[in-house]
């Protein structure tokens, strides 16, 4: 294969450089079976073992380098993809990138938060108000769909500190653990946005073999996902008491029962549960007669 045709059928993913997404999204894709090399100016990391590379860059221009087909896909915040379609809108253009997946890191929310000693009376208390924030669009769409006339001061960092400064009345900014907001004595008042990590594609049809590949990453993806909270169970039980024990079983399907040689009434079951198992389920399972459980985590799945 000559350089041209090898560089065609590679895919490139854009993953944040350095910040909160980047381990979780290096994670995901390892779990999914890339290993990838990192070259020494550490902007473009080589997949060694699957025809995809991925390029390192700031969050906030992953949207443009995927709608723009520098690269064929990207691991970004929700919040981030949707401030940039409200941007383009405002612009009178489309976002041409497309979300594929919604993925189970990154989670956050965007809210408002005002003082905390200051006692919030709904909504209709906002109008006159300043908040300051570094996502516009999203507020902007958040006020008025609740028709609240309130003045949006745009920074473009260290929100939290504004209302101290005395340059807005509340902030918008995104949210986790909710420490940030309590160390500037801020109190959370509304959610704007529920956000997560999310994959997304290029709008350009890919060649078939870069097409196949997108799809098998996402099979992975939805595997590595199922996995997470998915365990292998195995017991023996009286095999009188199979109907309550696959009601007690969280979230599996046709569990495998084998005989068990020289007990002809009790049997070994194994199944799949897709949920947690609690300390709480063995109990239950031993109260109706289940003994020598054993819970396994699941490495791999595919459906
Ligand atoms: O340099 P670059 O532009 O790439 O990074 P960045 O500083 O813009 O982004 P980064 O790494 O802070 O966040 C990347 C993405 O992670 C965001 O776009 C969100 O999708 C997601 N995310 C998840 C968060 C948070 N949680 C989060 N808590 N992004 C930011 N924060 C900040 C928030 O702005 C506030 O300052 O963390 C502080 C609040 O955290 P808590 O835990 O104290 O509530
Ligand atoms: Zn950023």
């Amino acid at each position: 294969m000559d350089q041209t045709t090898e560089r065609q059928t590679r895919l490139k993913l854009a993953v944040q450089k350095a910040g909160r997404l980047t381990d979780p999204s290096l994670e995901l894709l390892a779990r999914c079976g890339l290993k990838l090399s990192r070259g020494r100016d550490q902007l473009l990391g080589v997949g060694e073992n699957m025809p995809l590379d991925v390029l390192f860059v700031r969050d906030d221009d992953i949207p443009d380098l995927v709608q723009e087909d520098v690269c064929d896909l990207g691991l970004v915040g929700l919040n981030v993809i949707e401030e940039k379609r409200l941007e383009l809108a405002a612009r009178g253009a489309k976002a041409r990138f497309t979300a594929l997946r919604a993925l189970d890191f990154g989670h956050c929310r965007l809210a408002l938060a005002g003082p905390a000693e200051r006692s919030y009376a709904g909504l209709e208390s906002l109008r006159g108000l300043r908040i300051a924030t570094t996502y516009p669009y999203l507020l902007q769409r958040f006020l008025e769909q609740r028709s609240v006339q309130a003045e949006i001061v745009r920074l473009s960092g260290a929100v939290e500190i504004a209302p101290r400064l005395g340059r807005a009345d509340l902030i918008c900014d995104l949210v986790s653990t909710g420490s940030t907001l309590q160390a500037n004595h801020l109190r959370e008042i509304e959610t704007v946005l529920e956000s997560h990590a999310v994959l997304i594609r290029t709008p350009v049809t890919l060649p078939a073999e870069q097409q196949d590949w997108v799809e098998r990453l996402l099979l992975r993806i939805e595997g590595v996902e199922q996995v997470k909270e998915s365990k292998y169970i195995m017991l023996h039980a009286p095999r009188s008491a199979l109907p309550e024990i696959k009601l007690l079983l969280p979230g599996s399907e046709t569990p495998t029962i084998i005989p068990l040689e020289g007990s002809p009434d009790r049997v070994a079951v194994h199944a799949v549960c897709r949920e947690n198992v609690f300390w709480e389920t063995l109990e239950s399972l031993k109260r109706v007669g289940a003994s020598a459980m054993l819970v396994l985590p699941v490495e791999k799945m595919l459906a």
